[in-house]
């Protein structure tokens, strides 16, 4: 191979490699990461479903840790989850099956970004979860394990 032949052949290597690089940057990722299209009141619903962390949850014997236990809510209407932490210590809201979202990402508060509160809900702050299919979601605190509830999302019927 003469030297001519040797420069072609490298530069044809380097255009193969930036547009294999640029398809993936700029068009594999995007794709996996593209979240799926849903309707209006799913992504933003009417109401919120809103779920009190007890003052004394931290301690095992007290007689309630996230109120309701039990909640339920109809896609499209409450499927959105508010946890306000009325306890003076940290608590996170944990999936117990690493239940993670299409839309919304892993249920775990421990997945949130700093800038939206960071791992732990703080004392007098919240947690919000945006569920976008119907279905039963337990979760629990991660520090205090005895802490447990359930979310359910059923379909709208209305
Ligand atoms: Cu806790």
């Amino acid at each position: 191979m003469d030297n001519h032949a040797a420069g072609i052949s490298i530069i044809a290597f380097i255009v193969a490699v930036a547009v294999s690089m640029g398809y993936y940057q700029f068009v594999y990722i995007p794709q996996a990461n593209a979240r799926p299209i849903l309707p209006e009141e799913v992504i933003d619903p009417s109401e919120v479903l809103e779920i009190s962390i007890a003052e004394g949850s931290a301690v095992e014997t007290n007689p309630r840790f996230f109120v309701p236990a039990d909640a339920r809510g109809a896609i499209g209407i409450q499927n959105k989850v508010v946890w306000a932490n009325e306890d003076t210590v940290p608590h996170t809201v944990t999936t117990d099956d690493d239940y993670r979202d299409a839309y919304s990402g892993v249920f775990d508060s421990r997945e949130r970004p700093e800038e939206e509160g960071g791992p732990f809900v703080m004392p007098g702050e919240e947690y919000e979860f945006l569920f976008t299919k119907v279905g039963q979601y337990s979760y629990h605190c991660e520090p205090h394990p005895w802490m447990t509830g359930k979310v359910e999302i059923v379909e709208n019927f209305a």
